[in-house]
């Protein structure tokens, strides 16, 4: 809960507020500060009061922990905190450093004035919590920043720094040097000048663009699909021009209530703690010893390779770029040249900071000129034999200590390990996720031989890369590619059954994925996974259902965009998809061949069947111990295959469901089809009513 304690600088009262680490208010700290202000005023020494927050000064805001329980009876909150202020004679001089957020940022505009040190950021970033800001942000922001500025930083929840702040109106000044120091000077020139010390509620919101709501709310709804807190936001805002302050007041209040009660809100909270407990990996703590990584090689400069360089270049750590193929290092050098130039002239990067990234990557000819790299990963064609021959010559050149991680997307991590005997404790996966230098994602594959030193290191240069790192265990295909094989088997199937790629699409677009399973399958080429089911033909189950919907496009040469047809057809230049007659028919063929009589299939039972796989096959990863906890799940598939943030990913979207309903589905499907036998976890947690949340809890 925390306290608040007031000291006394001459006429000045501090108020410090204190609940580490980040000051959040938790339940008896606004009691607390109510009572430290009480006090200010009752002092007739104190003239004016400083509020700032202890440690590094941040006010989080509001305690997210403690949403989904009932505020305690009788305890006062923000808002009682925010009325005192603007019921105070003395002036009260909010004083920011680090991070001031959400209810931080409100009680900061409730306040006379606001001094903040240059480096703070500010923002009400609630619309990621699923809900609009609910202690008045909406309606006093307006009336400080002016209503375009405000409705920006509500609506996309993006912080901006004091600078910034200052010059929109929202900080009356930035401070140099000693904050408190700065801010008590300022009191004491607001005590000399005396009053009139304005409040934000007594301004008038100044509108400039009068097509701005409009035109933020088609934005909104152009890309919500049944997101609610983007346009609860903006309602908020629009309310600040339309009504008195107080009803604007009341207003924000209601319908910050209902989207606090809503699953998409719920989602999003659940997705702000799975972001953190991410981070945390059993057995590794502070102590634990990093390996400093100075150096990286990377064998195989294709797709991936050139990706993966780049992000080390990205980081300022010099990278070793290696091909067998000279024209594919060619190819990759010029590619990683022409991104930097793309993004130069987009004005992303200054031309010189280019130019040093470029220099950070050396093109290398030869296995032997990685020896002395702290890194090496491997990065070539997705065949074991191949990957056993580059560990085997990598172990005779790399240095003693050197971690040797592969970014293979199926295949046996601890195999590999096994290659190379005498560095088994150094060797990982690093699966990246194409583009690597876009996305954030990286399932660090914890092999059984892996050192805890070795994983440490690797998570610690994933946060130095910008990553988001999850640790998988080894299995076929890890955590998200293991999954995807339900989600693309049932797309093919449905196909057969009588849905058309666009329906599909469609669907779950609807539902939230950023893109559809066809259109993402023509996006990274059809034939990619073809090559990989016919290598792995002789494992499939000849007495199960097999589609081969996909494989038929592959022999007609449509492999998706780069060859201008695949599930659809693209015209020449245009990424745009255009429904083909001919693969309707194909599709047609390959049913009437396999006996199956086509039907029309309503957009619910396509989301099931595309997701219900996810799910089943996530209650077994996370039963396996593959996944550390469920969260960790839907960080992957929020962050590596499109699912929705605003649906908290695979796992919780089943526990919101219920998983006695998903389990039900499941077994049902599993009577006529094939593929549908229910996960164990799932199967027992259905019958004792629980969900995936409540393993994490007993983790
Ligand atoms: N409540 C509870 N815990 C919080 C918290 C908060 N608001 N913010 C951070 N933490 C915990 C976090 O879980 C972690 O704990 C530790 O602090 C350090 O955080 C009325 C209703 C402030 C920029 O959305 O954006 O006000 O994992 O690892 O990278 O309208 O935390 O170590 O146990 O993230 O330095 C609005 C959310 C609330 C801010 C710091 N506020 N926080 O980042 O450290 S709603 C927010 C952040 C509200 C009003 C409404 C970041 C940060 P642990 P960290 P960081
Ligand atoms: P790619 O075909 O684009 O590139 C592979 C490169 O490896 C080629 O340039 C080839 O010349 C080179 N190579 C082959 N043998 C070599 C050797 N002995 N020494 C040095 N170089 C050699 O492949 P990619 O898409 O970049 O995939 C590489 C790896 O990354 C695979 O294991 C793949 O499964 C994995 N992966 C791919 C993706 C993706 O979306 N493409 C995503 C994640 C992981």
């Amino acid at each position: 809960m925390g306290g608040a304690g007031l000291e006394r600088d001459g006429a000045v009262g501090i108020i410090t507020i204190d609940n580490p680490p980040v000051n959040a208010m938790s339940p008896g700290l606004p009691g607390a500060i109510l009572a430290r202000l009480a006090e200010a005023q009752a002092d007739d020494a104190v003239e004016a009061v400083v509020l700032r927050g202890a440690g590094k000064g941040a006010l989080a805001g509001a305690d997210i922990r403690s949403f989904g329980t009932p505020w305690p009876e009788g305890e006062p909150t923000l808002r009682d905190v925010i009325a005192a202020i603007e019921l105070s004679a003395k002036p009260v001089i909010a004083t920011l450093a680090g991070y001031w957020l959400g209810g931080g940022l409100e009680l900061a505009l409730s306040c006379h004035y606001r001094v903040a040190s240059r480096k703070t950021q500010v923002g009400q970033p609630e619309v990621a919590l699923g809900f609009p800001p609910g202690a008045g942000g909406t309606q006093r922001l307006p009336r400080l920043a002016g209503v375009e500025a405000a409705l920006a930083m509500i609506v996309d929840g993006t912080p901006v720094d004091a600078p910034e702040a200052a010059e929109k109106g929202i900080l009356d000044r930035v401070i140099d040097g000693d904050l408190l120091e700065g801010a008590v000077a300022f009191a004491g020139e607001r005590i000399a000048a005396g009053p009139p010390h304005a409040l934000a509620r007594e301004r008038t919101p100044e509108l400039r663009d009068p097509d701005i709501f409009a035109a933020t709310r088609e934005r909104l709804e152009r890309r919500a699909r049944g997101q609610r807190a983007p346009l609860a936001c903006l309602e908020c805002v629009e309310l600040a021009l339309e009504v008195p302050f107080d009803e604007g007041i009341r207003r924000e209040r209601a319908i910050f209530e209902a989207c606090m009660a809503s699953a998409e809100s719920r989602a999003l909270r659940h997705v702000f703690f799975a972001e953190r407990a991410v981070r945390k990996v059993p057995g590794i703590g502070k102590e634990t010893s990093v390996r400093p990584i100075e150096s990286a090689a990377i064998v195989g400069a294709g797709t991936m390779g050139r990706g993966i360089a780049t992000c080390f270049a990205n980081a300022g750590i010099s990278v070793r770029l290696m091909d067998s193929d000279s024209q594919a290092l060619e190819h990759a050098m010029a590619g990683i040249r022409s991104e930097y130039e793309g993004r130069v002239k987009r004005g992303r990067i200054a031309a010189a900071d280019a130019e040093d990234r470029i220099g950070l990557i050396e093109p290398i000819e030869t296995l032997e000129r990685v020896a002395g790299a702290d890194l090496v990963i491997e990065a070539v064609f997705e065949e074991m034999p191949l990957k056993e021959e580059v560990f085997r010559a990598l172990d005779a050149v790399c240095d003693e200590g050197a971690i040797i991680a592969s970014n293979t997307s199926y295949l046996d991590v601890n195999h590999l390990a096994d290659i190379v005997p005498r560095r088994r404790g150094n060797v990982l996966g690093m699966h990246f996720f194409s583009p690597a230098q876009v996305m954030r994602l990286l399932e660090v594959v914890r092999t059984d031989s892996a050192t805890l030193e070795a994983l440490a290191s690797v998570l610690a240069l994933a946060k130095r890369l910008g990553k988001l790192a999850v640790v998988a265990g080894v299995c076929h295909g890890f955590i998200g590619n293991r999954m995807l094989e339900g989600y693309t088997r049932e797309v093919r199937f449905l196909l057969e059954e009588g849905a058309s790629p666009v329906e599909i699409d469609a669907a779950l677009t609807a539902f939230g994925m950023a893109m559809g399973p066809c259109s993402v399958a023509d996006l990274a080429g059809l034939d990619v996974s073809w090559r990989k089911r016919k290598a792995d033909a002789h494992l499939r189950d000849p007495a199960k259902r097999y589609s081969a919907v996909a494989d038929r496009l592959c022999e007609l040469g449509r492999f998706g965009q780069k060859t201008g047809a695949g599930y659809y057809r693209y015209e020449p230049g245009s990424r745009a998809p255009v429904p083909d007659p001919e693969v309707d028919a194909l599709i047609a063929e390959v049913a009437a061949e396999s006996g199956i009589e086509r039907r029309a299939i309503a957009a619910d039972e396509i989301v099931e069947r595309c997701l219900y796989p996810l799910v089943n096959e996530g209650a077994r990863i996370l039963d396996e111990g593959i996944a550390l906890r469920a969260s960790d799940i839907d960080i992957v598939w929020i962050n590596g295959y499109g699912f929705p943030r605003w649906r908290g990913g695979v796992m919780h979207w089943a526990d919101e469901v219920g998983l006695d309903a998903v389990h039900a589905t499941i077994a049902r499907l599993d009577e006529s089809g094939d593929h549908w036998e229910p996960a164990p976890l799932l199967s027992r947690l259905a019958s004792e009513g629980k969900g995936f949340a409540d393993v994490d809890r007993a983790a």
